[in-house]
């Protein structure tokens, strides 16, 4: 029976941390958060972080627009936040209404208050290894694997999927940790036989159930990136986790997991943006 790896009780730990430094600043850390519309889910993960800023010391500036801001506008709101000292990291939440081009706004922040690590220089950082920031979502993963001591080093990772948000950095850190990553998405042939070669399996691909018993090694470790939501409305992963959890070593839970901890990990990137800000 595997072992729940806990998110939440990791994020609060990292919170405490990021509280602890963000305390001894000559000012206080802010982060600017843009929600645009009215995307249900959106509001609940916009709402958890501004909460974290508040307890770990971090103002937040609430950008609520409505859903049909133009792409001027939305420019033009990043512009004023980029030229303002107080704000040290601006997060616009995707995905952003259909009108909108998010290619665009992602390369509109600043690359110094990008806490989500999304522009085109901090992603060129993050792959040469000399990250600035890292992407919040898979460095809560690499951070989970540190707290429980598992290990990456020469071990079988495997990626399902490969947004530009997830699945592509989560392979570049692994690569990193030296392990020996294979990226599948909805072109790979055969996919099952290659997840069962996983020791470290983490999915990020947003279908109820995929992963099932048997694309899953006895004893691997598996990390369930996604947010979905079942038949019943219930939230849930990428993983069959009453069939998985018995098979694995370690297994995060869909919530508790990943999500909290892609929280935690954006409150770190304000801090150290915060810190090279005041440097
Ligand atoms: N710009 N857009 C930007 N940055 C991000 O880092 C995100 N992401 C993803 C979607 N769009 C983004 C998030 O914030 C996904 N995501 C996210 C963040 C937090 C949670 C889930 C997804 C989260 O807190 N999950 C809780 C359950 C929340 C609930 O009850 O619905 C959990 O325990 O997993």
């Amino acid at each position: 029976m595997a072992k729940r790896i806990d998110g939440k009780a990791l994020a609060a730990k990292v919170k405490e941390q990021v509280r602890t430094e963000a305390a001894e600043l000559r000012r206080e850390a802010g982060l600017a958060v843009i929600l645009v519309g009215e995307n249900p889910a959106s509001k609940v993960y916009v709402a958890g972080k501004e909460k974290d800023c508040a307890e770990c010391g971090i103002r937040s500036f609430s950008h609520k627009l409505p859903e049909e801001t133009t792409q001027e506008e939305l420019l033009a709101l990043i512009q004023t936040l980029n030229d303002d000292p107080a704000v040290d990291g601006i997060l616009c939440q995707l995905p952003l209404p259909k009108h909108l081009d998010e290619e665009a706004v992602i390369n509109a922040i600043r690359p110094d208050k990008d806490v989500d690590c999304f522009h085109p220089f901090n992603v060129g950082r993050m792959v040469i290894g000399e990250p600035v920031f890292l992407p919040c979502t898979p460095a809560g993963v690499m951070e989970m694997l540190k707290e429980y001591e598992i290990p990456i080093q020469g071990k079988r990772c495997v990626v399902l999927g490969r947004s530009n948000i997830v699945g592509k950095p989560m392979s570049m850190l692994l690569t990193q940790a030296d392990g020996t990553v294979t990226t599948c998405h909805s072109r790979t042939e055969d996919l099952a036989a290659i997840t069962r070669e996983a020791d470290i399996l983490v999915s990020a691909i947003g279908k109820t159930r995929f992963v099932t018993a048997d694309m899953v090694k006895e004893g691997a470790v598996v990390i369930d990136v996604a947010m979905n939501r079942d038949e019943n409305g219930k939230l849930c992963g990428d993983v069959d986790f009453a069939a998985v959890e018995p098979k694995a070593s370690y297994i995060t839970p869909v919530p508790g997991g990943v999500g909290p901890m892609t929280r935690a990990m954006l409150m770190r990137n304000i801090l150290t943006a915060a810190q090279n800000h005041q440097a």
